[in-house]
């Protein structure tokens, strides 16, 4: 048996590997969302040629994830926005090529690509890429976040007095929680900085592992949104849960995250309007 450093070793020089291929596949899904975003200004703002249009972006980008991921690892599996669930072995890709479609759609440059890899239950790594801005979010479980290759950790901020914190709305589709929500929003702009409504929450979660943003809380995403951001948290130091019971957050999409300190006063503010 080799010993245990040659195998974490190794270990970790796989890892490496398949993070260079998720960056690879993320900064393609990026750079296919931006060939696409000089053509919206053209579009006519009734038509349903929009909706065609944006669907047309997302799939041509997740194409281009997908067939960039499996050049290299042709029996790995997929779960993806667009196209859903390709079976596979024990790895599996999660994947939004384009998360904050809405803003796309404006031309509001906020959207991200977010890619993450799953190895049997456990989240192995994750990356989001911001096209706008290039930048370039990755972690790897048990090494750490970084943005554009250096370090990044959560805010040190000992509570909410201050904090900056990011949400997102909920949508038609689950305004079962509007009345909710909108005592918790008022309840946070009480005890804060200021709230920040971005549109992207993978991009969004991003933000608290690099500390620009203190915390964060939005109902009903799905796990491609949050797969690569929950793991950026977490190897940054923060603190990412479900805020409704369940197995894992991934599975609620009830999220609610952020620095040790301001992710214990955020859940205690938002409990009572549960
Ligand atoms: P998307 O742009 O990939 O759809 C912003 O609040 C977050 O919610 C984004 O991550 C966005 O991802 C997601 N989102 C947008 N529309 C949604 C909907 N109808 N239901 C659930 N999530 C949605
Ligand atoms: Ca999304």
């Amino acid at each position: 048996m080799a010993p245990l450093s040659a195998t974490r070793t190794s270990g970790s020089s796989i890892m490496q590997a398949l993070l260079n291929t998720a960056v690879k596949a993320a900064r393609k899904g990026g750079d296919t969302a931006l060939r696409y975003l000089s053509r919206v200004a053209d579009l006519d703002v009734r038509s349903k040629a929009r909706n065609e249009f944006v669907t047309q972006v997302d799939h041509a980008a997740e194409a281009a994830i997908i067939a960039s991921i499996r050049e290299r690892y042709p029996h790995h599996g997929f779960l993806a926005e667009e196209s859903g669930a390709h079976p596979g072995d024990e790895f599996v890709w999660i994947v939004d090529p384009l998360d904050g479609t809405t803003n796309f759609l404006h031309g509001f440059p906020v959207f991200s690509v977010s890619v993450a890899l799953r190895i049997r239950d456990q989240l192995e790594l994750g990356v989001v890429y911001d096209p706008c801005r290039q930048e370039l979010f990755t972690a790897i479980r048990g090494a750490g976040a970084q943005l554009d290759g250096r370090r990044i950790r959560v805010g040190s901020r000992p509570g909410l007095d201050g904090a900056l914190i990011g949400t997102g709305f909920p949508y038609r589709s689950n305004d079962e929680w509007l009345d909710r929500y909108l005592a918790m929003l008022r309840a946070v702009m009480e005890q804060t900085a200021g709230v920040r409504r971005p549109g992207s929450a993978a991009l969004d979660l991003c933000y608290v592992a690099a500390g620009r943003l203190d915390g964060f809380w939005e109902f009903g995403l799905q796990a491609w949104d949050i797969a690569a951001g929950t793991l950026m948290i977490r190897e940054a130091g923060g603190l990412v849960a479900s805020l409704t019971p369940g197995p894992d957050v991934l599975e609620t999409g009830n999220v609610v995250a952020g620095s040790p300190k301001v992710y214990e006063a955020l859940r205690a503010l938002l409990a009572p309007h549960l």
